[in-house]
This record gives structure tokens, C-alpha cells and sequence, in this order.
């Protein structure tokens, strides 16, 4: 990932003989203050989404069941992610194209985004993706 600016972080987990605990705060494993939280889950076999870049959100992935993977394309280069862990976050930066897919059945993937929803915050035409990004 290292041509990406977005990037894969791993979280210390808070284990003991109880089970787990995962926390998250601002600017410390989420390097951007946050105002929005949402999850995808269900998702139908077989189904890619996303498909988009953004003009300013700034998000943090987290597959906190099951799994995914992320494709990511900054233009000069394209990378597929495995999201399977808990303790892993993708910081996924405004100016990479994303497309989730291979969700497993059990998957909740959880997203923290820096800004509240704005539909025309995201650049849906890979074209346009290219125009704004490709310099
Ligand atoms: C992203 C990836 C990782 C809202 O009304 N509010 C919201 O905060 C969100 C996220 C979505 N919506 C509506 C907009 C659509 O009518 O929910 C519907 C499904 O959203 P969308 O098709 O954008 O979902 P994905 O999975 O393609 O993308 C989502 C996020 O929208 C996007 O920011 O980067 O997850």
C-alpha cells in the first residue's frame, strides 16, 4: 500500500479472560476527528459497492465480523485489501476509488467518516475520478 495515502492500521486489542474490547478515539488509531458512524451488513453474495471516490471524507474501515475486501485505485495503481480482522482499520483517504466486495455472509463492516452525509461529496463518474485526481 505504500503508494496509496490510504493506509492499514492494526489496533491494540483489550483482551482478558473475559473476551475482547476494541476502542477508538479521534486522532489517536482514527487520525481525523468524526461525525458520522455507519455499518454495511447483509450484503447479498456476490454484490460490489462503493464504487466511488470523495471530495473531502475522510473514513476509517472496519470489518468487525466476518470479512471483505477493499479495492483501491489512486489512478497510477489499483490494490485489493482483506478486511478479516477486528484489530485492523483501512484509513481510506477522499482521493482513492473504492469497491467492496467478497463480503462473507457474516460481515458487519463498520465506517467512520469525518464528515456528515453530503451526496455531492462523492464522485461517482471514474472519469471525473480521473479529471480531479489524475494530475
Ligand atoms: C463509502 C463506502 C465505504 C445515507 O443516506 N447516509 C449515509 O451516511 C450513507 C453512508 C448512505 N446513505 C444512503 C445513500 C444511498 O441511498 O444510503 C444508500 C446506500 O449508500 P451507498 O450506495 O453510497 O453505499 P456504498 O456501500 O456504495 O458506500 C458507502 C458510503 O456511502 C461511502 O461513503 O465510502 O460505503
Amino acid at each position: 500500500m505504500q503508494t496509496f495515502t490510504s493506509k492499514l492500521v492494526k489496533i491494540e486489542s483489550l483482551g482478558d479472560e473475559r473476551g475482547q474490547l476494541t476502542v477508538l478515539e479521534e486522532n489517536k488509531y482514527i487520525p481525523f476527528e468524526f461525525k458520522r458512524v455507519f455499518y454495511i451488513y447483509g450484503t447479498i453474495s456476490g454484490v460490489r459497492r462503493g464504487f466511488h471516490a470523495h471530495y473531502k471524507t475522510r473514513q476509517a474501515l472496519i470489518c468487525v465480523s466476518g470479512s471483505c475486501k477493499v479495492h483501491l485505485d489512486n489512478i497510477r495503481r489499483t490494490e485489493e485489501i482483506l478486511l478479516e480482522s477486528p484489530n485492523t482499520i483501512l484509513i481510506l483517504e477522499p482521493n482513492d476509488w473504492h469497491e467492496m466486495y467478497d463480503f462473507s455472509p457474516d460481515c458487519v463492516l463498520l465506517v467512520i467518516a469525518s464528515h456528515m452525509y453530503d451526496s455531492a461529496d462523492y464522485i461517482r463518474d471514474y472519469s471525473r475520478f480521473q479529471e480531479v485526481y489524475g494530475s
